[in-house]
């Protein structure tokens, strides 16, 4: 049997963050029977497929993207019985499962690295990572100019067994994240059995941390420009730590390892049962990116340039077009994400300046979002967003328009970013406050102990999902009914036909699987447009919306009438 749309090409997917979605045992930290309990949220909601952020044993330096073992999961997330469970219900409920792998590096306490350091220099177990002699008399330089993207350096000098300052190891992230060694076999065949350990489980695929970063430049040479990729003033250079081509190898292998457990050539081959992978990677310019979604690599890759995008029609239009042509060129769908626990939410990010560069964060001391207007974006940037063909990621809490936490004290700062800068950097934590279930329960019933890891702000409470369920004006039912349309119409599997109508408009029309047509219009102009002769508005990102006119920053889905 085979489907003509394999289920991960038009994908609408779920990210929860498990410290914040919902926390089963009270302790402030969300957990995994949590989660499970709360799944049937997502089967009403529409959505295709969750994908968790990392829930393995770690010291959370890094929140769990710092993993100490790669086979179980952190006490304070629950066991591997209750991630047995969660894939189950999710399962049963028709949602597919995807975890989050994260191969560039472990944590510090992971055995491997506490046996580099025990080993010494020129050992095998050093090989498993990046060490290097220092520069300089008594090694006492690091060895190369690089800085981490969390602020500082990254190298560390470590002291050897016997108390002496040694050997550097290299982390591109946090001192408690160091950079594995892709060029050392053991590490390949470690995560192909990392996979197994997870398909096994019955997992569905996974999403892949910092896939652009695994091989560094032969001879690590330095490096001062910026060490996110999207920053390059020239998206032609390539930092030699980032997007080598020796990445893609590594790739093809795991897609083997992944179609082995759906074999395309076997009788009874079902594209039902693919298993996925999809590709964080900072990557430009778009047709580098696309090189991760070949065929017999990712299935998808995260579209980091249309989260960038400022809301500017042009701009907007551009990045679409760039994405969807580079990726059909490879045969790849496209993705299209807005907010993760790595940015600002979009329902702030949308109410600053156009044209302000995307923050690290936001606090009390600087100029604050328009929420207002943040708000009304953020709606039509959805109503944008899932009107486009292609997979489509929702990060939790989104769907509610929650903001970001733009007045968190510094004291309650967890993200390594803010210590390494010297708080010159905020970091991510705004964004990664706990989920708003209840209005009138503890901790807007994220648990039923009001504990939470980060303070919620007490703007959350109006918008807990109990005030928006069944209100025709939320977000909640903004974001059910798109969800609704995108499937019944087709949307996600079809084709992209652009409709000109004004520079500031952003228009275009779908010819879905069902050959329905859809038009998406944004008005991105400061007065309102007339809705198309010949038209009825199907779903309007603007509550007051009156069926004939499109007011400034809002988006509209129509079919037509005639
Ligand atoms: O992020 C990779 C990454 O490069 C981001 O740090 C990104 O550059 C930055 O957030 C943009 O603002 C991944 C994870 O998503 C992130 O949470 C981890 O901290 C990081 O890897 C290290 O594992």
């Amino acid at each position: 049997m085979t489907n003509p749309t394999p289920w991960w090409r038009d994908a609408v997917i779920y990210q929860i963050y498990p410290r914040s979605w919902a926390d089963g045992n009270g302790d402030g930290v969300g957990d995994l029977p949590g989660i499970t309990a709360r799944l049937p949220y997502l089967a009403e909601l529409g959505v295709d497929a969750v994908w968790l952020s990392p829930f393995y044993v770690s010291p959370q330096a890094d929140a769990g993207y710092d993993v100490a073992d790669y086979r179980d999961i952190d006490p304070v997330f629950g066991s591997l019985s209750d991630a047995d469970a969660l894939i189950a219900r999710a399962h049963q409920l028709g949602l597919r499962v995807i975890v989050d792998l994260v191969p560039n590096h472990t944590s510090d306490e992971h055995a491997w690295f506490q046996a580099a350091l025990a080993a010494g220099p020129g050992s095998l177990e050093r090989d498993r990572y990046i060490f290097r002699d220092g520069d300089g008399a008594d090694g006492a330089l690091p060895p190369n100019d690089w800085s981490s993207v969390f602020g500082g350096g990254a190298w560390t000098r470590i002291r050897e067994a016997d108390g002496r300052p040694g050997q550097w190891y290299l982390h591109l992230f946090d001192v408690k994240q160091p950079d594995l060694n892709w060029e050392n076999p053991q590490v390949r065949s470690e995560f192909e059995d990392i996979l197994r350990f997870w398909l096994d489980r019955g997992v569905d695929g996974f999403r892949v941390d910092v896939a652009h970063g695994l091989v560094k430049a032969k001879g690590l040479p330095d490096w001062s420009g910026p060490m996110n990729m999207l920053d390059l003033p020239d998206p032609t250079q390539r930092p030699p730590m980032w997007d080598q081509d020796g990445v893609h190898e590594i790739y093809r292998s795991w897609r083997a390892v992944l179609d082995g457990y759906n074999p395309r050539d076997a009788e009874g081959y079902d594209s039902a049962r693919d298993r996925v992978m999809c590709a964080e990677a900072w990557v430009d310019p778009p047709e580098r990116l696309a090189r991760y979604v070949r065929p017999d690599e990712f299935h998808q890759a995260f579209n980091f340039d249309y989260l960038n995008a400022p809301w500017q029609a042009d701009s907007l239009r551009a990045t679409i077009a760039a994405s969807l042509a580079a990726d059909d060129a490879v045969g790849a769908p496209t993705t299209w994400v807005l907010s993760n626990h790595d940015v600002v939410r979009h329902a702030s990010r949308l109410g600053l300046p156009v044209g302000t560069a995307r923050p690290n964060g936001i606090g009390a001391d600087d100029t604050q979002p328009d929420q207002e207007l943040g708000a009304r974006r953020a709606r039509a940037a959805s109503t944008i967003m899932l009107a486009l063909p292609g997979g489509a990621y929702i990060y939790q809490g989104e769907e509610l328009g929650l903001p970001e936490h733009t007045a968190l004290p510094d004291e309650v700062r967890q993200d390594p970013t803010f210590a390494r800068t010297a708080g010159a950097e905020l970091g991510r934590d705004g964004c990664r406050i706990p989920m708003t279930w209840e209005k009138d329960s503890p901790a807007y019933g994220f648990n039923d102990t009001g504990r939470t890891w980060l303070p919620q702000p007490t703007e959350f409470a109006d918008l807990a999902v109990d005030q928006q369920v069944g209100v025709a004006a939320s977000s909640l039912e903004l974001y059910r009914r798109l969800l609704t349309e995108r499937r019944d119409r087709g949307i996600g599997g079809g084709s992209l036909t652009w409709a000109d109508v004004d520079p500031d408009v952003l228009s275009f029309t779908i010819r879905g699987t069902t050959g329905e047509q859809t038009t998406m219009l944004a008005n991105l102009s400061a007065a309102s447009v007339t809705i198309p002769p010949g038209h009825e508005v199907l779903v309007d990102s603007d509550p007051d919306g009156d069926g004939t006119q499109v007011a400034p920053d809002t988006a509209v889905w129509l079919r037509r009438t005639s």
